[in-house]
């Protein structure tokens, strides 16, 4: 049955690095970055709420993951709020200050020449004519090329939703993904938007859908992938224990600013949150939760103490396994 379809992201992000390690196709060095690679990969998510992995071989960086999103929805491409949360981010931009090809959030949610946004236009279309097939936001864009030194190209070239007997499903098009760490983070990000969607559109989750062309593994990683899969093949690669939380069906913009207007004051260290304040901003738990890791972040960020057994204890509990794997060094003694 096409196309290779998976329970959970961990399933599909193993099973993909597998696929590398034993037949990758080719080996090749585009901007001389050596790599192996697959090519025309499609992979299908049933519940895009399962988007993380939890691998003790690889925490993922949940809070970049959530940062990342976040960005996207503000309509940013400043590196003042995302290098916070990922220096290395620095290297792609062509000025210093600003991220292009890979700044979704402008090209998604910043208003055009109309004062309307591809995403309002496509939301709006799904409510017109459910049936449609041209609910498609575009990411990559011709003049990207233009410049033959452009460091940072679109990787994501189009995002489409299909609503069908009422499931939102997205299909994502990408011309190329780093199987180790863009997939992590691209998943993550687009099954996010995806959620958000349903929730405007008042339809139930749908699958996700992953297309990519050149599938590849950085030579500087291979010997990462290597240990996700070898620790796959002996049996001894952690089980995802955890129920993947709901977006509410109520999720709005309203929320998205509550949380952004949070996530600047901790980035600044201007404020500081604890379970108790963080009850009283009047967002549900799931937002409560991001808010919550946020915290974590600021304390992981802004100083070198443990960090707060009892913020720990109030993160969702897939979160704090990731953040308690990621940075072990910080973690109060006996939480481990
Ligand atoms: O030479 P090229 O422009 O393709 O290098 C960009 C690298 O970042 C590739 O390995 C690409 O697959 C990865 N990438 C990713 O996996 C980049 C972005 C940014 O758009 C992304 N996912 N979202």
């Amino acid at each position: 049955m096409f196309p290779a379809t998976y329970a959970t992201f961990q399933q599909l992000y193993t099973s993909v690095l597998h696929e590398i390690a034993d037949a990758y196709e080719y080996t090749v060095a585009p901007r001389g970055n050596a790599s192996r690679e697959i090519t025309d990969v499609t992979l299908r998510l049933r519940n895009p709420r399962s988007r993380l992995a939890f691998l003790k071989q690889r925490p993922v960086n949940i809070v970049f993951n959530v940062a990342e999103v976040l960005w996207y929805l503000a309509g940013r491409d400043g590196l003042d709020m995302i290098a916070y949360y990922a220096p290395r981010l620095r290297d792609y931009s062509p000025d210093g200050r600003r991220l292009a090809g890979t700044a979704y959030g402008p090209k998604l949610f910043a208003p055009d020449n109309d004062g309307s946004t591809q995403w309002a236009r496509v939301m709006d279309l799904l409510r017109r004519d459910a049936d449609t097939k041209r609910a498609v936001l575009t990411f990559f864009g011709p003049a990207e090329l233009a410049d033959a030194a452009n460091p940072d190209v679109s990787c994501s070239v189009s995002a489409q939703f299909l609503l069908r007997e009422g499931h939102l499903h997205l299909s994502v098009a990408m011309r190329g993904n780093d199987a180790y760490t863009g997939l992590v983070s691209d998943v993550f990000a687009f099954t996010f938007l995806q959620e958000f969607a349903a929730a405007q559109l008042g339809a139930r989750l749908g699958h996700y859908t992953h297309h990519v062309v050149s599938m590849h593994v950085n030579d500087t990683d291979a010997h990462r992938m290597e240990r996700i899969v070898d620790a796959d093949r002996n049996g001894s690669i952690t089980e995802a224990a955890f129920t993947p939380a709901a977006m509410p069906t109520n999720a709005s913009w309203e929320d998205i600013a509550t949380v952004l207007a949070q996530e600047e004051k901790l980035r600044a260290n201007t404020a500081a949150h604890d379970p108790d304040s963080v009850t009283a901003l009047g967002l549900a738990p799931y937002w409560q939760h991001i808010v919550l890791l946020l915290e974590a972040y600021r304390q992981l960020h802004h100083s070198s103490a443990p960090v707060s057994p009892y913020l720990l204890a109030a993160l969702d509990p897939a979160h704090r396994w990731l953040v308690e794997h990621r940075w072990p060094q910080r973690m109060p003694t006996g939480t481990r």
